[in-house]
């Protein structure tokens, strides 16, 4: 039976295409770089917004039925159904998921286990039916009222508690599912106001918590990365793992580090006051660019809008971040993203996908041309090049200290050397890349 009998696999025919329901430059098996689109981007559907969301927001009611005309567990296994075709049908092969998206949170936490491990065997022998794999699981630390104060920086003990008993339980299902990664993303780990809040209390409990995970996970046989996905506010006022470089410190002082990498989204960046390709970079610079949430917000709105991603020069400035970076190894591209509540149809979920991934494909495409075309990375190499010899490498071979270097500018005068950042020149050539 199938769930969306009107729509065909969706196939690529190219720019010119008019076809509604094809790619026009997603093209899965062509090589780019010596990698095919496929590998390079390796796009994950993200469950919540693709199964579960119904178009409901703070003002309204939802606009879009996901129930597929069935209530409790046989809803979940429909959305099973349904979710694995449409990822079939679009040539997406990887899922993300928090726990209660596959099913809906029980009374209790016994009943919520068994529903999930019921329903993730059903997934395991389905997926590999079909040849699809999870990209990442996570748990849903936030939605249930007792998380009011967050999960793993509640400040009840009980809280903590329950909460690292619901991570257990998602670690078991994910590594079941073969997840390449655990994600923490935390929307209630933060506070309102500090004249109720222990801040480092809870930031010495949030690193107990991830180790917690850590050793579980490893213990059961994980081999795979754990992800935070920094977000600097919403939900919360004021959330710990505000943007990428907060997030690296705080995994560092508490020897989080080896096991930890970003999951950087779009949206987040922004609210964090970055562009996405600034979180990327500090990510990649620090050995931590593991995965992508991919969207895009509004500029004029100040919350996390979850747009799907159209915008083709942040998608290549995304891109070449990540070709620079040597590209994924556990990570992938997972569209965090939903139609506008007014795209209420099954239809809209489709062509949502495929505007994101012919995005992102174009994107790709873009980077590896502003890449072979060499100007950009050939004046970056030129505007560094005093410290490849004399002074400049004396500096980073750490040969010198004020002493010497007082020396050197007494003796040389004014600087005299500066050369100009060219900044409209470069940002000219991205233009001819992207439009010719
Ligand atoms: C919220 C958000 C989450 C995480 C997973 O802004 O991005 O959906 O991706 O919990
Ligand atoms: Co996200």
């Amino acid at each position: 039976m199938s769930y969306f009998p009107n729509i065909p696999a969706i196939k690529f025919e190219g720019g010119a295409s008019k076809n509604p329901l094809a790619f026009r430059y997603y093209n899965a098996d062509e090589k780019i770089l010596g990698k095919t689109m496929k590998e390079h981007l390796r796009f994950a559907m993200s469950w919540w917004h693709t199964m579960t969301g119904e178009g409901k927001d703070m003002f309204g009611s939802g606009t879009i039925d996901k129930s597929f005309g069935k209530t409790g567990f046989e809803k979940s296994k429909a959305r099973v159904d349904a979710g694995f075709e449409l990822m079939q049908k679009l040539g997406v092969t990887y899922y993300c998921f928090h726990d209660y998206d596959l099913i809906d949170e029980r009374d209790t936490l016994a009943e919520s286990n068994a529903a999930l491990v019921e329903i993730t065997d059903y997934m395991l022998k389905k997926q590999n039916e079909m040849g699809l794999k999870c990209l990442w699981g996570t748990s849903n630390l936030f939605s249930n009222k007792r998380y009011m104060f967050g999960a793993g920086t509640a400040p009840n003990a009980d809280v903590f508690a329950y909460a690292a008993a619901q991570v257990k339980q998602n670690i078991d299902v994910s590594v079941k599912l073969g997840a390449n990664g655990i994600v923490f993303w935390g929307g209630r780990e933060g506070y309102e106001t500090l004249l109720n809040t222990d801040m480092g209390l809870e930031l010495d409990n949030l690193a107990r918590f991830l180790h917690m995970a850590v050793d579980y996970a490893r213990s059961i046989g994980f081999k795979g990365d754990f992800f935070i996905e920094p977000k600097p506010k919403e939900p919360s006022k004021h959330q710990y793992d505000f943007d990428a470089a907060t997030a690296i410190g705080f995994l560092n002082k508490y020897g989080l580090d080896k096991d930890f990498k970003m999951n950087i989204e779009a949206n987040h960046a922004t609210l964090a006051g970055h562009t996405f390709e600034h979180e990327l970079r500090v990510s990649a610079i620090n050995d931590m660019l593991g995965s992508i949430d991919a969207n895009q917000g509004d500029m004029l709105l100040g919350w996390d809008t979850d747009q799907f991603p159209t915008d083709v020069y942040s998608t290549t400035y995304c891109m070449l971040e990540v070709l620079r970076a040597g590209g994924f190894k556990t990570g992938g591209l997972n569209f965090d993203a939903k139609g506008r509540r007014g795209s209420f149809t099954h239809d809209d979920l489709f062509l949502s996908y495929i505007a994101g991934m012919d995005a992102f494909a174009l994107g790709l495409i873009k980077a590896a041309k502003i890449i072979e075309d060499g100007r950009v990375d050939g004046f970056v190499k030129e505007r560094y090049s005093s410290w490849s010899s004399g002074i400049g490498k004396d500096i980073t071979d750490g040969k010198l200290g004020l002493k010497e270097l007082s020396d050197y500018a007494l003796k040389k005068g004014e600087v005299t050397t500066n050369i100009s950042g060219k900044q409209e020149y470069l940002e000219n050539i991205v233009n001819q890349v992207l439009f010719n």
